[in-house]
């Protein structure tokens, strides 16, 4: 049968990130795609000019029509724009027992506008972090998370130390912004370091990179690779997505999802 992954994110009309990059990207991993919307926004490639917030209960209802009805391989949380949903989303994944969550902790807009609120990250931090199979930050979000300066690899295994205090079973600290030339990606299992090296691409801003990596890493481990492959494979599904990213709009280029298909 084939494997199905759940979404819970906002909607980025732009089509660049957030649920629609989640889609797009299920979907040319071949895996079946499902949504639990907890923001819409209005959003092109040159910014957002407004977001609405979906209410926790219908958040909740989403999450508990596709948990009794269809059923959940893998799941990926992107933006919870406030605590309320942060709250209902810990609670639906617990009482639904879903596993395989993977949390992208979205907390700013490449171009700079808050997309959750304050008070709701310590939330985050406390109820979705310890149900996590593997939490993917960004080096601005660890060192929000974390109150430290990332400057190096080294600062990046001291912040997914940090950060694996949570509960976490991984964390995967992507070292995008600190490129020069290539990246490397860290991952910590509580035990062991592990560095993913990749190439760097130093002139497009794409949007939605990081939504697309977790997606891919949602549908990597709903078809059954353990999180080292499934790392490995949704970082050259990236890698493309952006070596071959498409200036849609007059801003920032978007992630070419369907890359591989051409
Ligand atoms: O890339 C982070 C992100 C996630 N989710 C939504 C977004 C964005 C960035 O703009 O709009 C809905």
């Amino acid at each position: 049968m084939i494997k199905r992954a759940l979404t819970i994110a906002g909607a980025d009309s732009g089509g660049g990130a957030g649920i629609e990059a989640d889609i797009k990207t299920f979907t040319v991993l071949k895996v079946y795609g499902m949504t639990a919307i907890t923001a819409v926004t209005a959003q092109n490639t040159v910014g957002i000019m407004g977001v609405m917030e979906v209410s926790p209960e219908i958040v909740y209802l989403q999450i508990k029509a596709v948990c009794e009805d269809i059923g959940v391989d893998a799941v990926k949380t992107g933006m919870l724009p406030n605590s309320e949903i942060v709250l209902v989303v810990s609670e639906a994944l617990r009482e639904f027992n879903v596993k395989n969550i993977v949390v992208d902790p979205i907390i700013m807009s490449s171009s700079g506008y808050p997309l959750i609120k304050e008070d709701a990250i310590g939330m985050l931090i406390s109820e979705i972090f310890p149900i996590a199979l593997i939490v993917t930050p960004n080096i601005p979000e660890a060192e929000r998370l974390t109150g430290m300066t990332i400057r190096s690899i080294k600062d990046m295994e001291k912040a997914a130390k940090e950060i694996k205090e949570a509960g976490s079973r991984y964390v995967l600290i992507k070292g995008g912004h600190l490129g020069n030339g290539n990246v490397t990606d860290v991952l910590y299992d509580g035990k062991e370091f592990y560095y993913f090296k990749g190439r760097f691409f130093k002139d497009k801003n794409v949007h939605g990179t990081g939504c697309t990596l977790s997606a891919a890493i949602t549908a990597y481990i709903a078809l059954g690779y353990n999180i080292v492959e499934s790392v490995e494979k949704a970082r050259k599904y990236i890698e493309g997505a952006i070596e071959h990213s498409l200036q849609v709009g007059k801003g920032n280029p978007s992630p070419n999802h369907i890359w591989t298909l051409s």
